[in-house]
């Protein structure tokens, strides 16, 4: 790049003009590791540069960012702001029940708390490169322990924990994890949710994890097992506030991550240190155009990518205020969101198409009642957002005055791919718009070829690699390679399509693969396949998705009974299914309809067709496409005519 397009390049940090937009992905484009050196230059606290921005070796779809540099994330989303903005808020903890009294943990507060959990780590014998598992509801603690493994090196792989005891045992081994920080319970609107009791049960059966942390929430008796189990609360007083920062390489491993793909097992998607750490506040500065006094809430579970990038890395590396909420928006009424952004004050507020159409169909009343002239932006994620709940997300909570910002990206992505830049963008219902700089989109045909040109639809692919790309999937670099760069040799595949209209926006249309989004968790019918077939009485199931107003796609389950289980109850059956499915996986995954058949139908090869049986729970019929393949069409008629 000449140094005229490096100044260029340095002010745009923060895009604030169509004009910047257009300047700044042309030249992103020309010359993305020239784009990405500068951005990462002039905005970040490095011990040591690099000595190569990208090595790419495409025959083995290995990807190294800022190759030898050194650096501390922690540094860059705590110290560094110490100086200047040491008493600013960093977290406002908003708690499960409004009464309870919100906390502000200021930066000056943030790195006590985090070199005090980097310290139990140590103490509890976690050193760099050890994997540890975090099972915790949306308290502090959860944060705390993420950037207190950053802290020392040590890899978090943040478990959802709404996940279930089978699900939580098989990630733990899959990562190799040798603590795990969990809680006494969790607040769940009026309920408490017994997380110990969840973990004891997954603990039963991970031979190689030695200590358990258990931080007090809920105050309630739990069970103890001497020697495995440690009280965080204990273990803290005895920890100093002082931690010096490890040295890290930039593609040293931050943190494991599982998401489901089509097949097979979750995938333990492994982000790096420093590209994922430029891309994550890149982003975050941009996609929320963030000014120092904004309070930002993203109301997504950590647990997820979304908190992960969104609450926790992107807006601290950019020294900004994040809302922690450890509710629902239901409790205690369908108020509590509109309430929380008028007590806080919120600028930003990020949250996900099922929420928003829950919310829709309440009384307009739990809107009204707050003040939400705070709100500058609007943020959506996780599923493609229907135009419906777009106007209502305009016209009601952004008040027609906030830009709302469609983001598409993925757990593998690691940030944001595909977004408006608000108050920059045009915005247009259902469109996530325009690439981020940095982003090379491309639609594909199935045969192999590029789709040039607008107005066209193909799958969605990513041309050029980009700092906060997942590098592996842990411990199987095979898959990793085999289901993101192997559709389209060269080309990072996104399991997604889109369609691009007449000025180049892109618009994102669903998975094509088999993996279902349901209230924005993205779950693969496989296991919960697998989790059906092994009641008694069942003999074979598949699982596919069909449109839902509020969750935006349910699961419709069909399922074949061995002969003992055509004499069974069918009411009863559909009970003792989704009993299965939430101790194996969890209730997200329950089914919506279960409809018992003869038979499913299947290729010659043995595969079952889902893109049919998609089509008839989703009661669109018309057209079949081609039926050839099918070993027995006649299933089809059959199963059609006993929908549900
Ligand atoms: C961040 C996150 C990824 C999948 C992705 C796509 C869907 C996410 C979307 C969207 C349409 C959007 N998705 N954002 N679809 N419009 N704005 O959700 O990561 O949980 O890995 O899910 O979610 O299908 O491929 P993850």
């Amino acid at each position: 790049m000449t140094s005229s397009l490096k100044v260029l390049a340095d002010s745009y940090y923060n895009i604030d003009s169509l004009e910047k937009y257009i300047d700044v992905y042309r030249i992103s484009k020309q010359d993305p590791e020239d784009f990405w050196s500068t951005i990462a230059t002039n905005n970040f606290h490095w011990r040591k540069t690099w000595d190569k921005v990208l090595e790419w070796d495409k025959k083995e779809s290995k990807v190294e960012w800022f190759k030898n540099a050194k650096l501390n994330i922690t540094e860059n989303c705590i110290d560094r702001h110490l100086r200047t903005r040491g008493e600013k808020t960093a977290i406002i903890f908003e708690p499960n029940d409004p009464k309870e009294k919100a906390q502000h943990i200021s930066y000056n507060e943030l790195a006590q708390h985090v070199n005090r959990m980097a310290n139990v780590l140590k103490n509890n014998g976690i050193k760099k490169g050890d994997k540890v598992c975090i099972y915790l509801p949306m308290i502090p603690a959860l944060t705390y322990t993420m950037l207190a493994c950053a802290r020392i090196g040590a890899i978090h792989s943040v478990v959802f924990a709404g996940f279930s005891s089978k699900a939580l045992s098989s990630r733990i081994n899959d990562a190799d994890c040798k603590l795990i920080v969990t809680a006494d319970g969790s607040y769940r609107g009026s309920k408490t949710v017994d997380l110990k009791k969840i973990v004891d049960e997954a603990l039963l059966d991970t031979p190689n994890l030695e200590t358990c942390l258990v931080a007090k929430r809920i105050h309630d008796k739990v069970e103890w097992v001497e020697g495995r189990d440690k009280w965080l609360h204990e273990e803290l007083m005895n920890a100093s506030s002082e931690c010096e920062a490890e040295e890290m390489d930039a593609e040293d491993p931050l943190f494991i991550l599982y998401t489901s793909g089509s097949t097979g097992t979750p995938k333990g998607m492994v982000h790096t240190t420093a590209g994922y750490m430029v891309f994550t506040a890149f982003t975050f500065k941009n996609v929320f155009q963030y000014k120092n006094d904004d309070v930002y809430w993203c109301t997504a579970d950590i647990g997820w990518i979304t908190g992960h990038s969104y609450i926790v890395y992107g807006p601290l590396a950019n020294g900004a205020t994040t809302v922690m909420f450890e509710g629902v928006p239901s409790y205690p009424d369908y108020g509590r969101f509109w309430d929380v952004i008028d007590k806080h004050k919120v600028s930003q507020f990020y949250t996900a198409p099922t929420a928003i159409r829950a919310l829709a169909k309440q009384d307009l009343s739990f809107v009204d009642e707050h003040d939400l002239s705070s709100l500058k932006i609007l943020g959506s994620v996780g599923e493609p957002i229907n135009e419906e709940a777009w106007h209502w997300y305009n016209d009601h909570i952004g008040k027609k005055k906030c830009p709302i910002v469609d983001t598409w990206w993925q757990t593998e992505t690691g940030g944001i791919m595909i977004s408006p830049i608000p108050y920059v963008t045009p915005t247009k219902p259902t469109y996530a718009t325009l690439p981020i700089p940095g982003i090379q989109p491309v639609l594909m045909e199935a045969n192999g070829v590029e789709i040039k040109g607008n107005q066209v639809d193909g799958k969605l692919c990513i041309a050029y690699p980009w700092p906060g790309m997942a590098r592996t999937v842990y411990n199987n670099h095979e898959r990793y390679k085999e289901t993101y760069f192997s559709t389209f040799p060269g080309l990072y595949f996104t399991g997604d399509g889109a369609l691009r209209d007449e000025v180049g926006y892109y618009r994102i249309t669903g998975r094509v693969d088999d993996v279902v989004i349901v209230s924005g968790h993205n779950l693969g019918t496989a296991p919960i396949e697998d989790a059906i077939n092994e009641h008694q009485a069942i003999a074979e199931s598949a699982i596919v998705g069909f449109p839902h107003e509020i969750k935006g796609s349910a699961l419709y389950g069909y399922v074949t009974l061995k002969d003992e289980g055509s004499k069974r109850d069918h009411d009863n059956l559909r009970k003792e299914i989704n009993q299965l499915i939430t101790a194996k996986i969890g209730p997200i995954a329950k089914l919506d309809k279960i409809q018992f058949v003869n038979s499913l139908p299947k290729t010659r090869s043995g595969k079952i067709m889902r893109r049919i049986l998609r089509k008839i729970a989703s009661r669109d019929t018309e057209n079949m496409g081609d039926t050839s393949t099918l070993l027995n069409p006649d299933v089809v008629e059959e199963i059609n005519k006993n929908v549900l």
